[in-house]
């Protein structure tokens, strides 16, 4: 038996010509990747304005308004990603055979050749990587070691990049596919035409955001199969963390609670009846997760604020909130002075009216307008603050 030689394995490589949809076209591909362009973009807006969440250089302001500021921000992001999916598969496909094209001859055009597709390869592996990482994450699956946030804070910018330099390569091929019609040929009634495929990957993607945007847009949350919570959960709030994920059953329940406030040196300590007699507010809230769900409520207790001056704290203090928890991340978490000062950023003791469930966190949790909902702290044991 002979092996074969490199012409008998490349005599078997597929040709362009070889695929010969004709569904497959310019003013298709132009069409679907700028629709996937513009979902990219906000992606990446709204994933920027998230990550200063966390770190924040000084020149940015955050605060405490507009309260649904980041409920919305926060809902775009995960839309628009669920948005990009079907148009990033329908984009592939219509230039998948543009794999098979055999490298050109001159040395010079090699190289670019080699540095076009060196360039659309790391766009590709970027984006994928950006879309499923996001999707894993809301689904809550971390079936990796890395850090989600850094990771996909990172590799947005590489997705970003590469994005640019892809559009700006393509740019006359783009002018000129959105100067033709999507078809170039007499359709023939059998085949798919590129308008159906066009029409399919648009409306995949309507499907996509209106079977997602129900975690933030409460009218449509019936019709959300693809939310990551329906909304059920007890007092009519999902619930991420239970207290027992959370290592805080016993610590949460004991008689000897009492939450302290470290103002420098100083240490006030409040049972949760004290808490109670304290001046009580109540606020119409949202819940943000980072993953995209949020769902708002009525929450009463006792303000930061207060809680300060009753400790001997100034208004415009930096303020750490630390958890009974034991198990897990998110077991405290910074408030800025901005949020201290507004008297909606509460320790929460009750919720739509009721006494605030174990896995809502009680004896008290930490609600502020305007915050990421792994800020908002549960099963709260300290406040501190620095003299
Ligand atoms: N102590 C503590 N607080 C926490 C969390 C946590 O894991 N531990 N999860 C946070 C997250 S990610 C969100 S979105 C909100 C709401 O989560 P829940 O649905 O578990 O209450 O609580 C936040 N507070
Ligand atoms: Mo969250």
């Amino acid at each position: 038996m002979r092996l074969p030689t490199v012409a008998d394995i490349e005599r078997r490589i597929p040709r362009q010509e070889d695929f010969t949809s004709r569904a497959r076209g310019t003013g298709l591909t132009a069409r679907v990747g700028s629709a996937l362009g513009v979902a990219f973009l906000i992606c990446f807006v709204t994933g920027l304005w998230s990550g200063l969440q966390y770190q924040r250089p000084s020149w940015v302001p955050l605060g405490p308004g507009p309260t649904q500021l980041y409920r919305w921000t926060q809902g775009i992001h995960v839309v628009s990603g669920m948005a990009a999916i079907p148009l990033l598969l329908v984009k592939l496909w219509s230039v998948f055979p543009r794999l098979f094209i055999r490298p050109p001859t001159g040395a010079k055009e090699r190289v670019l050749e080699a540095f076009e597709r060196g360039s659309i390869a790391v766009l590709m592996a970027s984006s994928l990587f950006m879309l499923t990482s996001g999707l894993l994450n809301i689904a809550q699956w971390y079936p990796w070691e890395f850090s989600f946030r850094r990771t996909h804070e990172a590799v947005a910018w590489v997705a970003i990049g590469s994005l640019l330099v892809h559009i700006a390569v393509k740019l006359p091929v783009i002018r000129q596919a959105f100067a033709e019609p999507v078809e170039d040929h007499d359709v023939d009634s059998d085949a798919p035409t590129r308008r159906a495929v066009l029409h399919g990957a648009v409306v995949a993607s309507g499907l996509a955001v209106v079977l997602t945007a129900g975690q933030t847009v409460p009218w449509l949350r019936n019709i959300s199969v693809f939310a990551v919570r329906d909304g059920e959960g007890p007092q009519d709030l999902p619930i991420n963390r239970t207290a027992k994920a959370a290592g805080s059953v016993d610590t949460a329940q004991s008689p000897s609670y009492a939450l302290e406030i470290l103002v420098g040196t100083q240490m006030v300590s409040l049972t949760r009846e004290q808490l109670l007699s304290m001046p009580q507010r109540t606020h119409r809230l949202p819940i943000a997760c980072v993953e995209g769900w949020s769902r708002s409520a009525e929450w009463t207790g006792v303000s930061v604020r207060d809680l300060l001056a009753l400790a001997g704290g100034a208004p415009d203090s930096e303020v750490v909130v630390r958890s009974l928890q034991t198990k897990g991340a998110f077991g405290s978490s910074r408030l800025l002075p901005s949020y201290v000062q507004d008297h909606r950023t509460m320790l929460a003791l009750k919720l739509n009216g009721e006494d605030l469930s174990l896995d809502h966190g009680y004896p008290c949790r930490l609600i502020a307008p305007n915050r990421p909902g792994v800020f908002q702290t549960k099963w709260v044991k300290r406040l501190e603050v620095q003299a």
